[in-house]
């Protein structure tokens, strides 16, 4: 396999300005005759030289039928066709057209990229490559044109016939025929086009934009969904609204369509007006979906409508920039959801994903930096990294500028490139040119991998009345980089005096000058090391730095105690840092107990890792009391407060630990919750009862109701972990009682990791109520993937011979497989046979479709934290793996980069 590189980007030499697509979909065959004008884009000629060839990306399922330069058909010596490109030479001077008529078969499309089917039927998904699944194509996001679309079907079977724009004309045929003409006004790169042909139903809404146009938004499903789309259909109009007043972009037609899909790689897709998803992140009632995706739903629906303007107007040179508009866009969630709900809870629960899943991407032998510097499949950069990090990045441009001045880069940015394809660089010059700031040492964020690390230590001088930070950083070795530079970290602090409240901060200047930053001040560090000096601390401050966790760094305190840590948990004005605050200290002990009971060795059962961290001095009673004040304190709301007695993840553990056992560190984990649960009883019993909705009040999704259900399941999870019977039967009357989804699948998933007869008695009640809800089959598979319940291995390998689970979906897979993968007690298995089913699995998949089996892969990455034995057995698997004759690219270039 090729790999593709940053540093090769050249100019097509064609651009395309009108595409004229006539799809005849069919049964067996389905014809697409594409039209394309073209212009030379190659200027001027040396004496003497042809013109250039034009190469026209296609795919192997993908049938070349006949192709025609300026009228006339070639005959098969004029072109060059091979497996993925269709070459076309000697071409005439100046502008021409080409005609090129494919024939494909999307209902065996199994890779779900180009056209393909799913429940009968017709829809697209084309970024990355997936439109050279359809017809050869410039199949690169820097040729936009205006496309115009005609789709003709059955008129029985596919009634609905959706394409990009305007609809222009319909009309009907001989034969049951019917056919719809679309035209989409704004020029596009072809990754955003789509095409929907179905049996769909519609729900509609109408939006006034703030310049008075009204917008008609549908969103399409099957008809038993109608029911489920009022969530969704809120959300659009809240995001369209959100842009409005945030940033001042309006929608641009009068028209925006969402359909739904099962079948889906992705979660959702931005093509231009319509958009489609997959369904999980659509369809929701207070039944069948819990507060989780609800706010998933909100989140993605403002992601893909929010692309309109980053992505869709102003879009991505090459592949390598992906971050420029997933970045960003994701930044743009992130704050609408902080806005419509609340801002410290998403702080919290992005900075979790990040820390758990981001980092330990950037620390493996994948970690890139958000815009990659090489690639053989594209598919396989839609990262976390590109994404999640990619966004923490735009912030730091927020966090540095301010709102204001991040409003005046946006500003710059569509007033210089709307209607075109460009480059990160272009971003940054946009938001240093509108502010009037230098931005180069921000701009290393583009290039370099790894998570920094930021070392902090601290000094006061009572005499002088001085408080002194001083900072170092540097940013450890990553594949193909082993020296970096520092970047530019803004370090959002204040000062806690010690009655808690944030002393004035009266930063010195270089030049002696004082600088007065209020009580909350950001810090602009872009050195190996700098020292910056406060004046006029009257006594010692606890400082509470990273703010709202200003940059995705790993930061270390040198000296930072416990008796710091619980003062900046019971004080901080910042909340973001008063859960960190406990995250430290939690983190500190588990590390501890870890060590202990991996230096005890012995049987690594619950109760005998229990013995070992009790003989380690167990949890001790300043931080039972500190989570005993968060949870009795009336001001915190129930989000919060259940996010603040949660522990750091395994992965964020592993990542700290060499050569980590994920069982053992599980069942240290589960002791610490356990201790915790025995010590603070009552007050858990009590919120639970404090927080249980009162009977008959209907499912509301807003924060004070997803609030008290947050706290209330927190506490039933810490509950059951006692393992006492009473708790155990309380958990199944509440699982039956349960009216909403939530509460539902909290009761089940507490069970689920419960040895005992309440565990098989939910999953069968559940699996009865609802085996005709596909998307809640899926929690129902995945609870039981993910399950630490011993011996699990066994179970997951006979769901995959179950009815409910369909290998060809991709949410089946993710649910089963990467469930099973965040298992650490089964996937982990110290036998090797969770490894060895997904081994399994990941080749059985690749067979039908390379993204999922791609993404499958990936659990074996991180194969290097792991204890000697199991790197052993993961990099086993990944070596046969490689191994297998006719692997795709996808999981090829995953595989392979593992075991570098
Ligand atoms: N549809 C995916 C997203 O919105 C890829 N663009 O992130
Ligand atoms: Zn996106």
């Amino acid at each position: 396999p090729q790999q593709k590189f940053r540093k090769d980007y050249a100019p097509p030499p064609y651009t395309i300005s009108t595409v004229h697509l006539d799809f005849v979909l069919g049964e067996e065959t389905t014809t697409v005759t594409s039209r394309l004008h073209l212009l030379p884009n190659y200027g001027a000629l040396a004496e003497g030289a042809s013109r250039p060839a034009l190469p026209l990306d296609g795919r192997k399922d993908v049938k070349l039928v006949r192709v025609s330069v300026g009228g006339t058909q070639l005959s098969a010596g004029q072109y060059e066709l091979s497996e993925k490109l269709l070459t076309l030479k000697d071409l005439p001077a100046g502008e021409f057209d080409i005609e090129v008529v494919t024939e494909i078969r999307p209902q065996d499309n199994s890779l779900l990229e180009g056209l393909y089917k799913s429940s009968g039927n017709f829809c697209t998904q084309c970024e990355a490559e997936g439109f050279r699944g359809i017809t050869f194509f410039l199949d690169r996001p820097d040729v936009m044109a205006k496309y115009t679309t005609r789709i003709e079907a059955d008129e029985g079977a596919y009634p609905v016939l959706l394409g990009n724009g305007n609809l222009k004309e319909t009309g009907k045929m001989e034969g049951g025929r019917h056919f719809a003409v679309w035209e989409d006004p704004f020029p596009k790169p072809c990754y955003l086009f789509a095409l929907v042909a179905g049996k769909l139903s519609m729900k509609e809404r109408t939006y006034t934009t703030c310049s008075g146009r009204n917008v008609a938004l549908r969103i399409f499903v099957q008809e038993e969904n109608l029911c489920k789309v009022d969530h969704a259909l809120d959300s659009l109009v809240k995001s369209m609204k959100w842009d409005e007043d945030t940033f001042g972009l309006e929608y641009d037609l009068d028209l925006f369509n969402i359909v739904a899909v099962d079948d889906f790689n992705m979660g959702a897709m931005e093509n231009k007006s319509l958009n489609i998803f997959n369904s999980r992140l659509v369809l929701a009632s207070p039944q069948t979906a819990t507060d989780l995706d609800y706010s998933r739903i909100e989140g993605v629906v403002g992601h893909e409508y929010f692309h309109n303007w980053t992505g869709n107007r102003v879009t991505c040179r090459d592949w390598f920039q992906l971050t420029l508009k997933e970045g960003l866009t994701v930044f743009r969630d992130q704050e609408f959801t902080a806005d419509m709900n609340s801002r410290p809870v998403k702080r919290i629960e992005d900075v979790m994903m990040l820390r758990s899943s981001q980092f330990t991407e950037d620390a493996g032998p994948m970690a890139h930096p958000i815009r990659p510097e090489s690639y053989i499949k594209m598919d396989n950069f839609y990262t976390l990294t590109v994404y999640e990090k990619g966004s923490e990045v735009v912030r730091l441009y927020d966090t540095l500028l301010g709102k204001e001045g991040f409003r005046k880069g946006m500003e710059l940015y569509f007033k210089r490139h709307d209607g075109h394809a460009v480059t990160c660089d272009d971003f940054l010059a946009a938001m240093a040119d509108a502010n009037n700031v230098n931005l180069d040492t921000l701009g290393r964020w583009y290039s370099q991998a790894g998570t920094p690390h930021l070392h902090v230590s601290t000094s006061y001088d009572a005499a002088a009345k001085t408080y002194t930070l001083t900072c170092k950083q540097h940013t450890p070795p990553s594949p193909g980089q082993d020296n970096k530079l520092p970047v530019l970290i803004p370090i959002k602090m204040g000062l806690l005096g010690p009655d808690g409240a944030d002393m004035p901060l009266r930063l010195r200047g270089t030049d002696g000058s004082v600088q007065d930053l209020g009580t909350t001040g950001v810090l602009r560090f872009e050195e190996a090391e700098t020292s910056f000096v406060f004046e006029g601390v009257e006594v010692e401050p606890v400082p509470s730095l990273l703010r709202g966790f200003s940059a995705p760094v790993k930061m270390e305190v040198e000296g930072q105690t416990d008796e710091q840590l619980l003062f900046l948990l019971a004080h901080d004005s910042d909340p973001f840092n008063r859960w960190e605050a406990g995250q430290r200290l939690s983190k500190k002990l588990l590390l501890k107990l870890y060590a202990a009971a991996a230096a005890a060795g012995g049987a690594h059962n619950s109760q005998a890792v229990a013995e070992r961290c009790t003989a380690a001095g167990g949890v001790p009673e300043a931080m039972v009391s500190a989570f005993r004040s968060v949870l009795s304190d009336k001001d915190l709301d129930g989000s919060f407060k259940s996010m603040a007695v949660s522990l750091p993840t395994g992965n964020e553990l592993l990542d700290a630990l060499q050569g980590g056992d994920p069982p053992l560190l599980h069942h240290v984990r589960m002791y610490v919750v356990k201790q915790l649960a025995l010590q603070l009883r009552p007050e858990l019993e009590t919120l639970v009862k404090s927080n249980d909705d009162p009977a008959g009040e209907p499912y509301h999704f807003n924060a004070a109701a997803c609030a008290r259900r947050a706290i209330k399941n927190r506490c039933l999870a810490m509950l059951s972990s006692l393992e006492e019977p009473e708790i155990t039967s309380m958990l199944l009357d509440r699982f039956k009682a349960a009216t909403n989804m939530t509460d539902e699948i909290a009761a089940l998933s507490c069970l689920v990791e419960l040895a005992g007869p309440e565990r098989d008695t939910a999953l069968a009640a559940f699996y009865d109520k609802f085996r005709n809800e596909p998307l809640v089959l899926l929690k129902w598979l995945g609870l039981q993937a993910t399950s630490n319940a011993p011996g699990n291995v066994s179970l997951v390998k006979s769901l995959v011979d179950h009815p409910a689970f369909n290998v060809t979906n991709p949410n089946n897979c993710y649910s089963l497989f990467l469930g099973f993968g965040r298992s650490p007690v089964n996937f982990h298995a110290a036998d090797g046979s969770g490894y060895a089913f997904m081994g399994d699995a990941v080749l059985r998949v690749d067979g039908i479709n390379h993204q999922v089996a791609a993404r499958m892969v990936s659990a074996f990455t991180t194969w290097r934290q792991y204890d000697t034995e199991r790197q052993a057995m993961m990099r086993a698997q990944l070596e046969r793996i490689v191994a297998h004759p006719g692997l795709s690219e996808n999981v090829f270039e995953i595989a392979s980069k593992s075991l570098k």
